[in-house]
């Protein structure tokens, strides 16, 4: 049967799929403005897909901002993703999901991209991190709401009820807890993958 098969052409098609990659990554880079203020999520997942080494294990909450925008914008290398349970969505999975990876993998690099819902779910764990000397770094996107079900109330033309969250100061928390904490209020400070103490300015509408 074999010679008889007509050898296709696929050149065409993979011309056509490259040259529409490359349109969308042009569309991702201007997307990507480290002058927006506040800080938004498509330079922040720019700024992670340069910093987060190619080996990283990467553990993602669920959410809008966390989740939405990493799938949209983050440009996956080699690293391995704990993802949280797909359509189970189970919220609060990123900080648990980062211990039990730095548990199972310890010469990893570990990485966990919450949200400020999802992480506080969870966030007494950050001292179990401490405790058991698992090094890692939380990224937590703060937008002082649940922004996934925002967005769901706005679509189906639901009035916006309870979304609205109460945060402490997230940085001081992991300092108190034995970790470091930095807020990453302007661009500047989350470039180079890590804020340093004292980079942050204060932002006249605080994020
Ligand atoms: C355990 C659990 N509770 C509730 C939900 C519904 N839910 C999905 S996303 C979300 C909000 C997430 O908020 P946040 O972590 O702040 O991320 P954001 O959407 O703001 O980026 C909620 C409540 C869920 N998926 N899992
Ligand atoms: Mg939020």
């Amino acid at each position: 049967m074999l010679p008889l098969l007509n050898k296709r052409n696929t050149e065409i098609h993979l011309d056509k799929i490259a040259s529409r990659k490359a349109d969308w990554n042009a569309i991702r880079d201007r997307e990507a403005d480290a002058s927006k203020r506040p800080i938004r999520p498509p330079y922040i997942m720019q700024v992670l897909s340069d910093v987060i080494p190619e080996d990283a294990v990467i553990s993602l909450d669920v959410g809008g901002e966390n989740q939405w925008w990493f799938g949209r914008n983050f440009q996956m290398k080699r690293q391995r993703f704990v993802m949280s349970g797909g359509y189970l969505a189970t919220m609060g999975f990123g900080l648990p999901g980062a211990i039990a990876a730095k548990l199972a993998c310890p010469e990893k690099e570990v990485f966990c991209i919450t949200g400020d819902g999802g992480f506080s779910m969870a966030m007494a764990d950050f001292v179990t991190a401490v405790k058991y000397d698992l090094p890692m770094v939380v990224i937590i996107l703060n937008n002082h709401e649940l922004g996934m079900i925002q967005v769901e109330q706005t679509v189906e033309q639901y009035p916006n009820f309870g979304t609205d969250l109460y945060n402490p100061d997230f940085a001081a928390y992991a300092s108190i807890c034995g970790g470091e904490g930095y807020p990453g209020r302007r661009a500047r400070a989350t470039q180079g993958g890590c804020c340093h103490r004292g980079d942050e300015e204060p932002m006249p509408d605080d994020y």
